[in-house]
């Protein structure tokens, strides 16, 4: 216990002085269990910062996302009130490692969501969709990790940006994804790359949060994880994401 204390302030302590540090799970011969464990106490860390638990993010859920970074098995990682980035906000880089964008469908749930839930259960209890952009930023050097590493990293949770909550489609499953770079498409793709449907997405992170006693709350956001590849952030870039038919997201970084 007093390890996954030591390593959470590791890991906290690197996202929040933006200092890069070199991977963990090798050699403290860390597991998945001991990494959601490291996970959960560097939240209780921003928690007594002042910070609010405010949902999740699911990651690796795309084939395009599994490829860029080398691991396949999807994770999750818990968001609060202090990532979020306002919409046609800033954000500065100085505040992160080597931050990297990629568009995502956030989900807002009027409903909780414990276990094994279908695919019209889960639907069933989102109470708004949302176009949203996940800034994500890796505390490893050169944005290279294990599956173990990025767990206990939060899964590289760093800031999101989300657009207006709009009444949900009927069917999410293919909806265009746009993100651009002064207004150039710099990732083209489809709500269809996460898991076939983001609603999967949903899905499974209340199978996965059920493994550690965990569940989904009415009014929490997750975030289904990038369709897309991510995008490496430079200072200066106006960022924008825009979803079919439920309008886009932007921010511009300094
Ligand atoms: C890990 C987080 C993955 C996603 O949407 O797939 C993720 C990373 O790529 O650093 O957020
Ligand atoms: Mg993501």
């Amino acid at each position: 216990m007093a390890h996954i204390e030591a390593l959470a302030k590791v890991v906290d302590s690197a996202a929040f002085n933006a200092k890069a540090i070199p991977q963990l799970a090798e050699k403290e011969g860390l597991s998945l269990f001991d990494a959601y464990s490291i996970q959960e106490a560097s939240i209780r860390r921003r928690i007594a910062r002042g910070e609010k638990h405010i949902g999740y993010k699911m990651g690796f859920t795309s084939r395009a996302k599994a490829i860029q970074m080398g691991v396949d098995d999807l994770i999750y990682g818990k968001l609060t009130d202090g990532m979020v980035v306002e919409d046609g906000g800033f954000m500065n880089v100085k505040h992160y490692v080597h931050p990297r964008v990629e568009p995502e469908l956030a989900l807002l749930l009027k409903r909780p969501l414990s276990g094994r839930v279908g695919m019209v259960e889960a639907y069933a209890a989102v109470e708004a969709v949302a176009p949203a952009i996940e800034i994500i930023d890796s505390r490893y050097e050169n944005f290279k990790f294990s599956l173990i590493d990025v767990v206990a990293d939060n899964s590289s949770s760093s800031g999101f940006v989300l657009g207006n909550w709009r009444l949900k489609p009927e069917d999410p499953s293919n909806l265009g994804m746009i993100l651009s770079f002064d207004g150039k498409p710099v990732q083209i793709g489809s709500t269809a790359a996460v898991l076939g449907n983001p609603v999967r997405s949903l899905v499974t992170a209340a199978r996965m949060l059920a493994e550690r006693g965990e569940s989904l709350e009415a009014g929490q956001i997750v975030l289904t994880g990038g369709a897309t590849a991510a995008e490496a952030l430079k200072p200066g870039v106006s960022v924008a994401a825009e979803l079919e038919g439920l309008g886009r997201v932007g921010f511009t970084v300094e």
